[in-house]
């Protein structure tokens, strides 16, 4: 592997443009699982930063050189050298047809990145740079040329055959092989490559765009899941439809490919045409997929197919500007789900994700802007910050401009850029230009990492009915940037009176406003007055979550009581719910602590019980209501991590809150037993939402088990069966060995439901979890080779079950470290996903720092330790 013997850090300063412009690339693949051999002809041309003497470099790993020619003339050793990263041919002047053939080994190939198998096909992931494993080329996102693809195969084999863009010519040849020659129309760079072969089943629809294009739309799978694409099929309609109306956008092409794979190291990839997709994010019936896969499926088919404009019509210049792509494109998919569905629930889960997710990357060992500086191993820089962060950043330009003047500098940033690979700053200049402002402070966002600290205090003056809300702001250093400036934070707020009435909004100077608006801090402290205010308000702030910020304002529990029965912002009222219960929680963590007696302030019963009794609310919002924080987002809130603290504290208040409202839960329980069969309506959705929500509490009570061994019998869908499953696994109820058993006989050959078997029992939480984890990767459905299983069973128990995997004896640290170090052989980049679980280790007792840190030093002190997992140990061990 070349990549451990490189490790050399990449610096955005460091940007300089190709010096050859590549006028067009054509490929012949003669496709074979063992040796695929590939021809590669580009036509070049001298670019800017060109110089007469220049060498033609191209990016190639894991492959062999058969044979260069330049013109039509075979290179001589001397013309040109090659080593384990490039191909460097020598003196080519000025360029023109340069023919490479080479070889790659596709069977051999378990990094999932490149040309590899799955099942019985084949198929590529290109992003960010795997293309250099599939052939020898300019392997960069500034390079962008028309792609001309002949794929070759066995006919009997691989019936299939697809690659981007049309198919333009095919045929047979006479030794049982048959081709077929796709063009791509629109310039690309490498990324966005894709081609499948293989023995797939097709399910077809179509589309006319506003235009009246018609467009075929495919998506191929395993012949087994034929039957289980139609929901996929309809979000892809839906996207395509969603994106003419919200944003003005038309698909481009005459086919619309999707190909899904169970063998995939992420969600899915937006590559030109031929989409690629964990089989995850495709794949949906009633009884094998649960409404929330139905509703991930959709927001990931949108994500890839909002790509098409911005991600591959406007690409990014290097990776540094990757945010440029994803986190605009995230913010996208993010609409698309809020128009189809509740807003504010989506606007909920976003939030809970940026929190529990986020926030702590930001606070770790691999704290980075959301345009990092410099990294090591850009595959490991499609984080939670580059994506979600910047989706947060991507918010609050629409936020501060508005939909209209949103959507304007949108279509300015196409105006500008359709065809070509630019910048961060190229998006922010379209932005301020069609809205004619000035947005050089808020430009601070793509280069400051951290969370910034919101601090708002308010003082009411009776005599003047006046009341000052006074802001500042401070960002910690994080281990990348110890020095932090002042950000331009929009503050969306109101002000509520003691009877929950809104009040108008006049600042000095200003006649009533609307009774929510935003407010600027683009300094350190900021005060803004308003008048005509009668009586001591409590302010409503960071409605919808308008900044990623973390808030302070002396709250008192009635405030909190008030705002969530009373604010008119869904998402404010969400938000003094898990204060409250926050406060709740961590006040316990203390008296833990100190061997005092848990206890639950009754102040909160009322306010709970409240959310069971009320009928008119979406029952979805109620359920993310009644939801207590997650142990991760407590875990941020505390200096030093109290794991079995935390998760005590936890327990206790839901226990305590469903033991004294257990008939009221039970109740609403009951009430929301689905009439008829199964349906994916929001409406549908949504009772089953709270319905298990409130089986989570019963199984505190002595009613839970009896509830869940009849939800989980009598169930048609698999919402409720794995909330019946989990309910009773999670509690140690006698009867869930058998519902286990029950389940997997049932779902042995889904690979999709089995790994929501081996999650439910690697998210268990307790150190009794540890062994259970060591039986679960011996398991004949476990395959370490497989990301899917990893995530569910070592990603499940090591990122997100805390009592498990730090439980006090070391042991899960050390069965972690044994999986990490086995998988890095064969796929680094999921080890390096999987390393993470050590990013928050400086923040815990000393016993577990030190368990930790012993691990962490295994891991990097193993033989062969990949580019990708080590920069995430050293980030770790540089943190002391
Ligand atoms: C929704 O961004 C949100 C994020 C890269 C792979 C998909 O389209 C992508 C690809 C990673 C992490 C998250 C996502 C993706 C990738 C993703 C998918 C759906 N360009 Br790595
Ligand atoms: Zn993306």
């Amino acid at each position: 592997m070349s990549k451990e013997t490189a490790g050399n850090t990449v610096y955005r300063k460091n940007y300089s443009p190709y010096p050859w412009r590549l006028l067009q690339a054509k490929f012949r693949f003669e496709i074979d699982a063992e040796t695929t051999r590939v021809f590669t002809e580009m036509e070049l041309e001298p670019g800017g930063g060109h110089s007469k003497a220049a060498d033609i470099e191209l990016d190639g790993q894991d492959m062999e050189l058969v044979r260069v020619a330049l013109n039509g003339r075979a290179l001589e050793p001397g013309e040109f050298t090659c080593d384990a990263e490039r191909l460097v041919v020598h003196g080519a002047k000025a360029g023109g047809r340069l023919e490479i053939e080479s070889l790659i080994h596709p069977q051999n190939n378990t990094a999932l990145e490149g040309l590899y198998p799955s099942g019985k096909f084949l198929l590529t992931q290109c992003e960010a740079e795997g293309f250099r494993k599939i052939a020898y080329f300019p392997d960069r996102p500034d390079v962008m040329t028309r792609y001309d693809v002949t794929l070759v195969a066995d006919r009997s084999r691989f019936p299939v055959l697809l690659s981007n863009g049309n198919p333009v010519e095919s045929g047979e040849l006479d030794d049982g092989r048959h081709w077929v020659r796709w063009v791509d129309p629109f310039a690309k760079p490498s990324y966005l490559f894709a081609l499948v072969a293989g023995d797939l089943a097709c399910v077809e629809d179509h589309f006319t765009t506003r235009s009246g294009r018609e467009v075929a739309l495919r998506i191929y799978v395993e012949h087994e899941n034929f039957d289980k694409c139609s929901h996929a099929m309809e979000s892809l309609i839906h996207s395509m439809k969603w994106d003419e109306d919200r944003f003005g956008l038309e698909y481009d092409l005459d086919i619309y490919n999707i190909v899904a794979t169970n063998d995939f190291n992420m969600g899915a990839m937006e590559n030109k045409s031929l989409n690629i997709f964990n089989s995850k994010y495709v794949l949906a019936s009633p009884d094998t997929a649960t409404d929330a896969d139905y509703q991930g499926i959709e927001g990931v088919i949108g994500h890839e197919y909002f790509h098409n404009w911005t991600g591959n019509r406007v690409t990014c210049q290097d990776w540094f500007q990757l945010t440029l792509k994803e986190g605009l494109t995230v913010f996208r998919d993010q609409e698309f789900s809020s128009d189809m569905h509740s807003r504010a629930v989506k606007r909920i889960q976003d939030v809970r994700d940026l929190r529990s997710r986020q926030f702590p990357e930001d606070s770790g060992p691999m704290a980075h802007p959301i345009r990092p500086d410099k990294y090591k191993e850009i595959s490991n820089f499609y984080t939670m910050t580059v994506y979600q962060k910047g989706a947060e950043v991507i918010r609050m330009y629409h936020t501060l401009l508005g939909e209209d003047g949103f959507q304007a500098g949108m279509r300015l940033y196409f105006e500008r850029h359709d065809g070509a690979a630019v910048t961060c700053d190229d998006f922010l200049a379209a932005m301020a230009d069609a809205n004619g402002v000035d947005l050089e402070l808020f430009s601070r966002w793509y280069a400051q990492s951290g969370t910034p600290e919101l601090s708002a205090r308010g003082d009411y003056d009776q005599a003047a009915c006046r009341f000052t809300l006074q802001l500042s702001q401070k960002t910690p250093p994080t281990y990348d940037q110890p020095e932090k400036k002042p950000l331009l934070i929009p503050v969306s707020m109101g002000l509520l009176t003691r009877s929950g009435e809104a009040l108008p909004l006049a600042l000095e100077g200003e006649e009533g406003h609307p009774e929510t608006r935003v407010i600027i801090l683009d300094r350190e402290e900021k005060s803004f007055v308003f008048n005509n205010v009668p009586e001591h308000p409590v302010p409503s702030l960071l409605r919808d979550f308008s900044a990623p910020v973390k808030l302070d304002y002396p709250y008192s529990n009635a405030d909190l009581a008030l705002l969530m029965a009373h604010d008119r912002n869904a998402f404010t009222r969400w938000e003094a719910a898990q204060t409250l219960a926050q406060r709740e929680i961590l006040a316990n963590v203390e008296r833990r602590a100190k061997n005092q007696a848990l206890q639950l302030d009754p102040a909160l019963v009322p306010a709970f019980s409240a959310l069971l009794d009320d009928m008119e609310t979406d029952p979805a919002l109620i359920a993310e209501a009644l939801s207590l924080p997650g142990e991760e987002y407590l875990a941020e809130m505390m200096p030093v991590i109290d794991v079995d603290g935390i998760h005590a504290a936890r327990k206790f208040v839901k226990s305590s809150l469903a033991n004294t409202l257990e008939k009221p839960l039970f109740d609403r329980y009951r009430s929301l037993l689905s009439p008829g069969p199964y349906d994916k309506s929001p409406a549908s959705m949504a009772r089953r939402s709270l319905r298990n929500v409130c089986l989570s509490y019963l199984m505190e009570t002595a009613a839970g088990i009896g509830c869940a061994n009849e939800q989980f019998a009598t169930s048609d869908n698999m919402t409720d069966s794995l909330a019946a499953l989990r309910g009773l696994v999670w509690s140690g109820a006698p009867s869930a060995a058998a519902a286990l058993d029950t389940f997997e006989n049932r779902w042995q050959h889904d690979a999709l439901v089995m790994d929501k078997w081996f999650a439910i029992q690697a998210s268990v939480p307790g150190p009794g979890t540890v062994g259970r984890v060591a039986e679960l990767v011996r398991h004949p459905a476990f395959s370490i080779r497989n990301p899917n299983k990893v995530r569910s069973v070592i990603g499940v128990f090591a990122l997100m079950n805390p009592t498990a995997f730090h439980a006090s004896d070391g042991s899960g640290y050390r069965l972690h470290a044994d999986k990490v170090i086995e998988l890095d052989a064969l796929n680094p980049q999921v080890a390096a996903r999987m390393a993470g679980a050590y990013n928050a280790w400086t923040r815990y007792d000393d016993r577990r720092r030190e368990l930790m840190k012993s691990q962490l030093s295994r891991i990097a002190a193993t033989t062969g330790l990949s580019g990708d997992v080590s920069e995430i140990i050293h980030n770790a061990l540089g943190m002391e």
